[in-house]
């Protein structure tokens, strides 16, 4: 027998194996990994802190205007800043994002107006209409359905010849749908310049986990459409910047798409519309991963260096608190939104005839 012995768990336990997480900076706000610790000048350390802390007021103030019945839907993003803001600092201006209901602070930070995010929040299709040279499409609702449009997307860039990538992102529950393992296998047969993040925050609404798959690691999904993958802390901002840029950098390469499972947590419920945390998960938990905080450690190791303060971090709260404010009043000018305007915006060209007689039926209720 010896090395013929017939084993089918044997590749399976050695890639699982090999999924490590990798992290360069530890919850104590220390490098554990010099050698892979980016190149990150001091300004870029700052802003990098700085989107984290503004996107944290961020999640705070939306909350608050949801719960006065100033916005819409709303998907907290407290416990992700690492995942999110870290990789999107690692993108260009012209990379495209296909981003996921929950990911609104990329596509604000990519250049979409914040009181643009707040009308989609409100369901209002001005929340939709991106402006010119903001590459980024509207979030998400379908789960999943962005790595198909995101493995389209790439291909669209490779055929131009353009040196950017299409990036999208979901969560784990994402990665238990048919949508996701058609796109990664699409961009892997293709070579196309993509970057897939499955943002593992343990939950599906109130599903762990762990009872969605059978996988040890959702990264490992990737090896099965043989593209490479890799599992990062999500919440270290440097992991995830260095995990993503070398990810970006292939890409262009012509080397093709990455797949990047980032472990984090919402500390928030699911989205805004009533569902409560304290029924799937314990209050245990919820301290685990508080511990894990990125903004903490990145706050540590930014102080260490003597780059950091509490002046500078009063400072950025201020100005989001200002520039939310400006944004949401923006937004309240909005024109409300008629009937008419949902079928104007349905379709490019002519209306269907059941919705041109709709249409008219609303444009003359709308007159009076
Ligand atoms: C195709 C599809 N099925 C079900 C839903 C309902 N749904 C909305 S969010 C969600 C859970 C998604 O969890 P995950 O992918 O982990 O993302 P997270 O919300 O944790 O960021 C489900 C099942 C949906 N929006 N689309
Ligand atoms: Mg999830």
């Amino acid at each position: 027998m010896g090395e013929n012995k017939f084993d089918p768990t044997a590749a399976l336990h050695e890639v699982e194996e090999k999924f490590q997480m990798f992290q360069i900076l530890n919850e104590e706000g220390e490098i554990v990994n010099n050698e892979a610790n980016p190149d990150l000048s001091d300004e870029e350390l700052v802003e990098l802190m700085s989107r984290m802390v503004y996107t944290r007021i961020l999640d705070q103030r939306s909350i608050s205007l949801n719960r006065q019945g100033r916005l819409g839907f709303y998907a907290p993003t407290a416990g992700q800043e690492a995942s999110q803001l870290a990789s999107h600092f690692a993108l260009e201006k012209e990379d495209w994002i296909l981003p996921g209901y929950r990911d609104v602070p990329q596509i604000v930070w990519h250049g979409l107006p914040l009181w643009k995010a707040f009308l989609f929040s409100r369901g209002h299709f001005v929340g939709n209409q991106i402006p010119e040279g903001v590459n980024v499409l509207p979030p998400q609702i379908i789960i999943g359905a962005q790595y198909v449009q995101a493995a389209g997307v790439a291909l669209g860039i490779q055929k131009r010849g353009q040196k950017t990538v299409a990036v999208t992102y979901t969560g784990d529950g994402g990665s238990s749908q048919g949508d996701f393992y058609e796109g990664i296998n699409f961009a892997g047969a293709f070579k196309a310049p993509a970057i897939f993040f499955v943002q593992n925050n343990q939950f599906a609404i109130s599903t762990p986990r762990e009872v969605q798959t059978a996988a040890k690691t959702l990264a490992q999904k990737g090896i099965a459409a043989g593209i490479p993958s890799i599992l990062v802390d999500g919440m270290d901002p440097l992991a995830v910047y260095v995990a993503t840029k070398d990810a970006r950098e292939r890409a262009v390469n012509g080397e093709g798409p990455t797949l990047i499972e980032t472990l984090c947590y919402r500390y928030g419920p699911h989205t805004m519309a009533g569902d409560d945390p304290t029924r799937y998960r314990t209050g245990d938990l919820d301290n685990e991963w508080s511990l894990k905080d990125p903004i903490v450690r990145f706050r540590k190791y930014l102080e260490a260096k003597g780059i950091w303060s509490k002046e500078k971090e009063e400072e950025v709260i201020e100005r989001a608190k200002e520039e939310i404010k400006d944004a949401i009043k923006k937004a309240d000018q909005a024109p409300k939104q008629k009937v008419t305007d949902l079928i104007e915006n349905m379709y490019e060209g002519e209306k269907p005839h059941n919705l041109k007689e709709q249409f008219e039926i609303y444009k003359e209720k709308e007159s009076k």
